[in-house]
């Protein structure tokens, strides 16, 4: 069963951030068999500094039998800037999407979320489509440009700046559906090793363009300086799988 959850940062953040980290860890609790997963080193939790601001990051991480790392990530930067990071990352034998989430906000305002389940081996899969074309259509007043690394999202990737309170309560049901339709997903899909390469590839793909945002890799420079920056980058935001 799931380690307990460290909530000493959760409960300093903004509350778009707190109410999406906890429906996420009830979401994986409800639908997945979760064990822990150990990041490199002392990567679990880090304290670093930001032109004199402190910048905390917790990271909680599990494995489950189709998925190689779950990985929620919570961060602050003095009282400035909170964000929200997920990622799942599947098993390779398992043909399926990279859950993708990304909340950023300072001063009480969230002024980027975003949500996708991003294909690796093509388009996504009927199960995932068929769901998501049934939904009502969902409405925000601000919908964001997604930057040109971007071409590793879907057709159903949503990026907006919420605009009330009642967005913000919106966006977070909609990733928490999201979640939902993937863990069902996940869970009814039979794993098939020979599709291993073709999948490691497409998640290398994910993995490349994500480390090209230069926004979070901005902060983590800032902080910890480029080297450091680079590792948390490609070890524990984007890593690729070993070859298994
Ligand atoms: C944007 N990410 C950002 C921004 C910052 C960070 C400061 C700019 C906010 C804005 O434009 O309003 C910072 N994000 C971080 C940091 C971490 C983080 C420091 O996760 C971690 C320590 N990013 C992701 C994932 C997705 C993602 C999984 O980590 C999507 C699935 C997307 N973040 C994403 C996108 C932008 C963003 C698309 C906008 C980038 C742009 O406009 O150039």
């Amino acid at each position: 069963m799931a380690t307990p959850t460290p909530t000493s940062l959760r409960s300093q953040q903004h509350p778009m951030i707190r109410g999406l980290a906890d429906r996420i860890e009830t979401t994986w609790q409800q639908h997945l068999d979760l064990s822990p997963y150990h990041l490199p080193e002392d990567l679990g939790y880090i304290e670093g500094r930001l032109e004199g601001e402190k910048l905390t990051i917790e990271n909680q991480c599990y494995q489950t039998p189709q998925f190689r790392k779950l990985h929620l990530e919570l961060a602050r930067v003095g009282a400035n800037l909170d964000i929200l990071h997920c990622v799942m990352f599947p098993r390779l034998e398992y043909d399926l999407p990279m859950f993708g989430c990304d909340l950023v906000g300072g001063r009480g305002q969230i002024s980027a979320a975003i949500i996708d389940l991003s294909p690796v081996t093509g388009s996504l899969p009927e199960g995932y489509t068929a769901a998501l074309d049934a939904w009502p259509a969902q409405h925000f007043a601000e919908e964001r440009d997604l930057p040109g690394w971007g071409t590793i999202f879907s057709p159903y990737c949503r990026f907006i700046r919420p605009a009330s309170l009642d967005e913000e309560v919106a966006f977070v049901d909609l990733i928490a559906a999201y979640l939902a339709l993937h863990c069902q997903q996940a869970i009814a899909t039979p794993a098939i090793a020979a599709q291993k390469e073709r999948v490691m590839a497409g998640q290398r793909h994910y993995c490349e363009q994500q480390q090209k945002n230069d926004k979070t890799r901005r902060v983590l420079e800032k902080a910890f300086g480029p080297d450091w920056a680079e590792r948390y980058m490609t070890t524990v935001l984007f890593d690729l799988p070993e070859a298994q």
